[in-house]
């Protein structure tokens, strides 16, 4: 609301502004102006210049961006095919910046050299084939070979082998979080379905499938380095997006199907903790932070902690209120951490026996008692 009543005084101030000048033009009648509304060579010199200011501003403002932003680009890729798509993507944006430097020169240099003057006639060319053979055809082989390669390049990465050595994880997509769930020993995703959700089973899980049975569903994603990890990707409400940028993977989560990824993660998160430019980016990230402690330990608050380099994934589509936070931790670890860390995890089916024992219930039951009891001697003693 505030942002509108803003915008509505700032459009109120531009009317006022113009209706000033309107005034002021009027009050210098009789004087020797120009009032024809037809530019003059002066005009056209003023605007002639300001073109070529304006591509001094574009490039200097490319400069400026890549020296005072280059690093934030995300650096080595932790998987296989994360190599590629930094080549597709470099050899785009290096095109890209080639063709843009050339043409923004060219139009802003004609348009200064040829800026309008008194009795000059403009050329002009009705229809020149030759001129327009060439600029189509070039742009046509440039993009068929760049459209070819990306497809080729995509195709790689998207193809995987049902017989190759692979491991199974299904990613869960909720408002606002992400489950992961391992297929087990079995290397069989369980069914599973949003009807089945109840209690601890917040992945819909059928606790009936014979392939359930050893399916372990975290909140902390690990992945073993140099395994191919096929991720079988789910989504329990709206449509989201997993990223996991370090892997330069994504894929969106779309209720009611199941979508997939797979790549092979190559850097463990201790290695890449031991990046250089991760180390450059913690540093930078920690002195914000310890400055910003400064200012909160002086107001009385408690001071940040510092940060450490995690993978992430992400969900990257605006999907509610809290979609900024939805994100899980992931961990690459070596296969014998990774075995080690998995083997600890209880299985989703005796989870939910746990859950559900005559035992498990009666200490409920007690439980709820008690609070009940509890209730009650506060009233009395209230009263
Ligand atoms: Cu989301």
């Amino acid at each position: 609301m505030t942002s509108l009543l803003v915008f509505f005084v700032l459009v109120l101030i531009g009317i006022a502004v113009w209706q000033l000048t309107k005034i002021f033009d009027l009050t210098q009648v009789g004087e020797a102006t120009d009032n024809s509304g037809v530019a003059t060579d002066k005009d056209n010199s003023v605007n002639g210049y300001l073109m070529f200011g304006f591509l001094g501003f574009i490039y200097i403002f490319t400069i400026y961006s890549l020296i005072a932003w280059g690093d934030f680009v995300l650096g080595t890729p932790a998987s296989e095919h994360g190599v590629e798509v930094d080549n597709l993507m470099e050899i785009s944006m290096w095109l890209i910046f080639f063709v843009q430097t050339i043409t923004q020169f060219l139009l802003h240099y004609y348009a200064f050299k040829y800026r309008g003057k008194e009795g000059q006639k403009a050329l002009y060319f009705a229809d020149n084939n030759k001129l327009e053979a060439i600029w189509t055809i070039i742009p046509v082989i440039v993009l068929a070979v760049l459209i070819l390669y990306g497809l080729y390049t995509w195709n790689q990465i998207m193809y995987y082998d049902d017989e190759e050595d692979v491991m199974y994880v299904e990613l869960y997509a909720k408002q606002f979080g992400w489950e992961a769930r391992y297929a087990g020993e079995d290397n069989t995703l369980g069914k599973a379905n949003v009807r089945y959700i109840e209690g601890i089973n917040t992945t819909g899980v059928d606790l009936e499938d014979p392939n359930a049975q050893d399916d372990k569903v975290v909140t902390e994603l690990h992945l073993p380095k140099g395994k191919k990890v096929v991720f079988k990707i789910r989504s329990q409400d709206v449509l989201h997006s997993a990223y996991m940028p370090h892997f330069r993977a994504q894929m969106n989560c779309v209720p009611g199907m199941v979508t997939q990824f797979a790549f092979v993660p190559t850097v463990t998160t201790a290695e890449m903790r031991q990046n250089e430019a991760i180390i450059a980016k913690v540093d930078k990230i920690n002195k914000i932070r310890a400055n910003k402690s400064k200012d909160l330990v002086a107001k009385g608050e408690s001071a940040l902690d510092p940060y450490t380099f995690d993978y992430l994934l992400l969900c990257n589509k605006i999907c509610g209120r809290s979609h900024y936070n939805m994100q899980m931790k992931i961990v690459v670890d070596t296969p014998s951490d990774f075995n080690k860390w998995l083997a600890d995890k209880q299985t989703v089916s005796a989870q939910w026996k746990e859950a559900n024992t005559p035992a498990a219930e009666e200490i409920k039951e007690e439980i709820i008692e008690t609070i009940i009891d509890t209730t009650k001697v506060v009233a009395q003693v209230e009263k």
